[in-house]
């Protein structure tokens, strides 16, 4: 945790990523305010983090579809006892022109007023849309003892995902600094102690404000710039050696168990969604949601208890080996390997298995539902398959991923 007395340290989270490859959970909302775990928007694990690494002065950039993620700002956090008034989305504003934000150092660059009106000394930028615990302090730490401009929080992922992520090279000669960083290259290169992995950017940064300040408005003027954190600013800072690495490893919170110490998932496509929220629901969890050391905060509404009964047909509801948030109703179904958020029923003889239903989903008598997620207020008729035939379910018109996971759209009334 931050102690008194350190930088002044004002927070930016960027929340305006489209997540294109989350469609169609994001059709009408901006990923970072795509529901998960059954209770959380994605957005409340960045928000989380600082507020627990003690950083509670947070301004939230947003941009595309950002209604529900405004709401959900403003009703979980803006309005939260614990945090007063300290987080503030901030659309997209057009003060410099016309145009929306670019990218990513773009969205920064049109909102210096709000670095200008605050003075901090230390700018902690991160994104809004992964899964993980993290403590910002230790990496504000480190940034202010080498002195660097900018420090890249970095994790080891497999090389194979390099084209998703800005990978790092560290400079042999200068422990910490980066000496290359290329954003998502076709051609990476592996470790030298693993060649099957890369140094990947986790999309978090700690600036000092002074540098952050120059280069955006350096990059503001450049014609040949995508206005890109990772893609322009990062490589800028590595080209003046200006650019280090922080090595997640490092980073240490309290409670965390063996299985999910240095957990962190980019959420960004439906396999990814799907498999992380299959790691809530082991009997040991790979990500450990009971840590009351380092809370995940937010806000649902007030709903009563979730309830098991034994429906007209005798037959017992259950729940095994999953998440179920207040308000659900299990009657008379069965229910493995699956999180549900509120207000979810599920009916006599129905059956869910290895799925993800968000609020207000409700499955008829005799459904079956296997590998699938769905979107808010989906309704399954009685009897209704989903998940079982991957051609059935194209046919209907949902989505199949590669890996045979069937997504059905937010208020989808499924055909008798
Ligand atoms: P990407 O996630 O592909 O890679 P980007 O699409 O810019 O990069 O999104 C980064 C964050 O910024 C997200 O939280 C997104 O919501 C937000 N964002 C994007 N454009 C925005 C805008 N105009 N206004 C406000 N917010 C915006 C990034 C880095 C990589 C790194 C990966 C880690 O560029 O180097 O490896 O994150 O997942």
């Amino acid at each position: 945790m931050a102690t008194s007395g350190g930088p002044k340290v004002l927070a930016i989270v960027l929340a305006g990523g489209e997540g294109k490859r989350l469609m169609p959970l994001t059709a009408d909302r901006a990923k970072p305010a795509v529901p998960f775990g059954g209770i959380y928007r994605l957005i409340d694990f960045a928000l989380s983090n600082l507020a627990n690494s003690g950083y509670l002065r947070m301004v939230v950039l947003t941009q595309y579809k950002s209604h529900s993620l405004d709401r959900h700002i403003t009703t979980t956090w803006r309005m939260s006892t614990m945090l007063g008034n300290y987080v503030t989305p901030v659309p997209a504003q057009q003060r410099v022109g016309k145009q929306w934000f670019a990218g990513s150092a773009d969205a920064i660059y049109q909102s210096l007023n709000l670095i200008h009106d605050d003075k901090p000394d230390i700018v902690v930028v991160v994104g809004a849309d992964h899964v993980y615990r993290m403590d910002f302090s230790d990496m504000v730490q480190q940034h202010v003892e080498t002195g660097a401009a900018v420090t890249v929080a970095a994790i080891r992922q497999p090389i194979g995902s390099a084209g998703q992520f800005g990978v790092i090279e560290l400079d042999e000669s200068h422990d910490r600094r980066i000496g290359a960083f290329r954003e998502k290259p076709s051609d990476p290169v592996g470790l030298a102690d693993n060649p099957h992995e890369v140094l990947a950017s986790m999309g978090n940064y700690v600036f000092s404000a002074d540098a952050l300040i120059d280069a955006v408005t350096q990059d503001a003027a450049r014609e040949d710039s995508a206005h890109d954190m990772g893609g322009d600013i990062v490589p800028w800072f590595v080209e003046q050696e200006r650019a280090y690495a922080y090595d997640f490893r490092d980073n240490t919170i309290p409670g965390a168990t063996e299985r999910d110490r240095g957990y962190w998932r980019d959420v960004g496509t439906i396999d990814s969604f799907y498999d992380a929220h299959m790691d809530l629901v082991s009997i040991h969890p790979v990500f450990n949601l009971y840590n009351y050391d380092w809370p995940i905060m937010t806000s649902y509404g007030s709903f009563p208890p979730a309830k098991f009964v034994t429906g007209a047909s005798q037959r017992r509801g259950v729940a095994l080996n999953s998440v179920v948030s207040p308000g659900c109703i299990v009657s008379g179904a069965v229910v493995t390997d699956s999180v549900l958020s509120p207000t979810v029923r599920a009916h006599s003889f129905s059956s869910i298995n290895g799925s993800v239903l968000m609020s207000g989903v409700e499955i008829g008598r005799s459904a079956t539902i296997s590998r699938a997620i769905l979107d808010k207020d989906v309704r399954v008729p009685p009897g209704v398959s989903i998940g079982v035939d991957a051609e059935h379910d194209r046919a209907r018109g949902f989505t199949v991923t590669e890996s045979g996971i069937t997504v059905i759209g937010k208020g989808t009334v499924v055909p008798e």
